[in-house]
């Protein structure tokens, strides 16, 4: 028996109070909170993802502003574009899409976003945050996956969590907070030598490496909590994640679809970021 994290509904359930929080702001304030995703270069995936997150601001009412370059654009071109975003009172909030063009450092312009308009919660400010005591402005992706298991009711406390993948998008910011909520965090990635017998012992098991259905139902100890993150494109055209679901949702004792997990999570914990941005910069 397992049970199904339905990502697309919890989503909507966060847009929900998100919508509320706008209400209250765009009368309180006579104008509404405003995001500007930046989009340089023409990666397929990025125009859906991008296209996704002007959808989800218009159900919730906010404002999105969406900034679109040639793959040509510089990086310095491209850091004076988020400096006047920066300076701009009417934007709350500024999301680089990643991947960016070759040639631009990735590093640098994630360091140019003003750290409370960051609404990826990428800047090293907010990431630092994030290693203390918590963040205001925390990853999507991440926060995303804690709010999966918190509304699927899975015990976080005490629980053995397993992290695969170890970037600083996903991997190592859901490890501190799978920590925050008092689990016993390992993180497994390539070099690991012992998945298979990690996974054993896992009561939750966050998956983000990007390898598509590398863990199967065997790998996994029986009623576990399983949150795929992998997005993988095959061949087809079809996208798959991490895990085998056919497997793994006879073993897991909750497991999340790809798609229909966490993507949608993504992009409306993107939402109530930037409401949060929004509020702190006019309190
Ligand atoms: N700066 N870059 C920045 N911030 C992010 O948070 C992202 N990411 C990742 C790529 N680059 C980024 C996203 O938004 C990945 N990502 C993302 C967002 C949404 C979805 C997937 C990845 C999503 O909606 N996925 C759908 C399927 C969409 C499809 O068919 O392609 C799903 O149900 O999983």
């Amino acid at each position: 028996m397992h049970a199904l994290i339905d990502g697309k509904e919890i989503a909507r359930l966060v847009r929900a109070d998100v919508k509320v929080r706008v209400k209250e702001f765009s009368e309180k304030y006579g104008k509404k909170p405003a995001l500007c995703v930046i989009l340089a270069g023409d990666n397929p995936a990025s125009k859906v993802y991008v296209a996704s997150k002007e959808k989800a601001c218009g159900w919730v009412g906010i404002r999105s502003v969406a900034k679109k370059f040639p793959a040509s654009i510089t990086e310095e071109e491209l850091i004076n574009e988020i400096r006047a975003l920066n300076e701009d009172p009417g934007i709350n909030g500024i999301l680089v899409q990643l991947p960016l063009p070759k040639g631009i450092n990735e590093e640098n312009i994630l360091c140019a976003v003003a750290p409370e308009k960051d609404v990826d919660g990428f800047h090293p400010m907010n990431a630092g945050e994030l290693m203390r005591a918590g963040a205001t402005l925390e990853p999507c992706t991440p926060a995303g996956c804690m709010e999966l298991l918190k509304r699927a009711g899975v015990p976080l406390a005490g629980a053995n969590a397993v992290v695969i993948g170890r970037s600083n998008i996903v991997g190592k910011p859901i490890a501190l907070m799978l920590l925050r909520e008092n689990c016993t965090v390992t993180v497994c990635h390539s070099k690991t030598r012992n998945l298979k017998e990690i996974l054993k012992n896992a009561d939750i098991v966050v998956s983000a490496m990007g390898r598509p259905k590398a863990v199967t139902g065997d790998m996994l100890k029986e009623g576990a909590a399983v949150i795929d993150v992998g997005i993988n494109r095959l061949e087809d055209g079809s996208i798959v994640g991490d895990v085998d679901f056919e497997s793994a949702c006879r073993v897991a004792g909750a497991i999340t679809p790809v798609p229909g997990g966490v993507g949608p999570m993504t992009i409306a914990m993107l939402m109530k970021n930037t409401i949060i941005a929004a509020e702190m910069q006019n309190a």
